[in-house]
């Protein structure tokens, strides 16, 4: 039966409005549902604990709905990760989810993505929004509030320590999404509080023996700073370490504040060496693979999809190691 003049422009008018035809209309490239896809996942590195399970998390969300998993390992190399999707890009997969370890070099692979028609998911960090915007050049970011993770730490090391403390911060991989906002939310919480001052700041580049290193360099050069703020629990682990090494006790000496939530940090905390960490979850699996599924059916994808936290100290710590990775 033809259809009415009138039910065409209705029929066209839906569409244009629809999340769909807009995202199109910015040159996102569409994703086409079906019943399985195969998808990449361009993580950073595996070198912790935190990698692994969002690595597990992602691999069994996709086993469990029968889509296929191209996975790649960047080994801590941003070159490397630029590389390695290009070649998702050039297996032709349905859509990649990458966790961009920087938040400049990783820009080109995201418009390369774009132009080839390959629609991009970005995981737990992001890339620098003056060049790469979400519902224009990605889909979203799916992570946590990195700004906000900071600001907890130091409002709990502020309680914590009455308001005084000599801090040095170990800083996460340089030029990453959550070195740079972890460091601005506790910088910009501590600004108003006069007795809290950072003596020292370095990268350890979320690494657990790096992390040990460089707080051995800034404890013998400031050996009465009173509290350790590290960006991820596995360099506070390995500043405890370089602690005990030292003659000073953890968590009484000196207060260490970090976040993520391993099954180390909370042991940490069960045994009063690190006082708090800041959860900042994982398990990205159902999530990512729910954003997948709402963007092929041509629903609406706000620009953050918001990974809740919760916050682990000597209160739950016992209780909640069980379900720690
Ligand atoms: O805190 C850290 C990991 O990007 C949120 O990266 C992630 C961080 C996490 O290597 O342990």
């Amino acid at each position: 039966m033809p259809m009415s003049r009138r039910s065409l422009l209705t029929l066209a008018a839906a569409a244009a409005a629809s999340p769909l035809a807009s995202a199109l209309a910015q040159g996102m490239p569409p994703l086409q549902r079906k019943a399985n896809y195969r998808v990449g996942f361009a993580q950073t590195e595996s070198n912790n604990p935190w990698r692994i399970a969002q690595t597990d998390s992602m691999r069994s969300e996709a086993q469990r709905r029968g889509d296929a998993f191209v996975y790649t390992d960047a080994a801590a190399s941003a070159a490397k990760q630029v590389a390695d999707v290009n070649s998702m890009i050039a297996q032709r997969v349905d859509l990649i989810f990458l966790a961009p370890r920087e938040e400049r070099p990783l820009v080109p692979a995201v418009m390369a993505a774009k132009r080839a028609g390959i629609p991009v998911i970005l995981l737990d960090r992001r890339v620098d929004g003056a060049q790469a915007q979400p519902g224009r050049d990605y889909v979203t970011f799916i992570g946590s509030d990195f700004i906000d993770q900071g600001r907890r730490a130091a409002e709990w090391l502020d309680g914590a320590v009455n308001g005084s403390a000599r801090i040095i911060e170990l800083q996460g991989t340089t030029g990453s999404s959550p070195a740079n906002d972890r460091r601005k939310g506790f910088a910009d919480y501590i600004a108003a509080k006069s007795g809290m001052r950072i003596v020292a700041s370095q990268s350890g580049d979320f690494v657990r023996d790096r992390g040990r290193q460089v707080a051995e360099a800034l404890l013998q050069a400031h050996p009465d700073a009173t509290a350790i703020y590290a960006h991820n629990d596995e360099m506070a682990v390995g500043a405890i370490a370089a602690l005990e090494a030292r003659g000073r006790r953890p968590g009484q000496d000196v207060t260490v504040v970090s976040i993520d939530g391993t099954r180390s940090a909370l042991q940490a905390i069960i045994d009063g060496k690190m006082g708090a960490t800041v959860e900042s979850n994982p398990r990205f699996g159902p999530k990512a693979f729910e954003t997948l599924d709402r963007y092929a059916a041509g629903e609406t994808v706000e620009h953050w999809v918001k990974v809740p936290d919760r916050f682990f100290d000597r209160n739950n710590a016992a209780q909640l190691i069980g379900d720690a990775y």
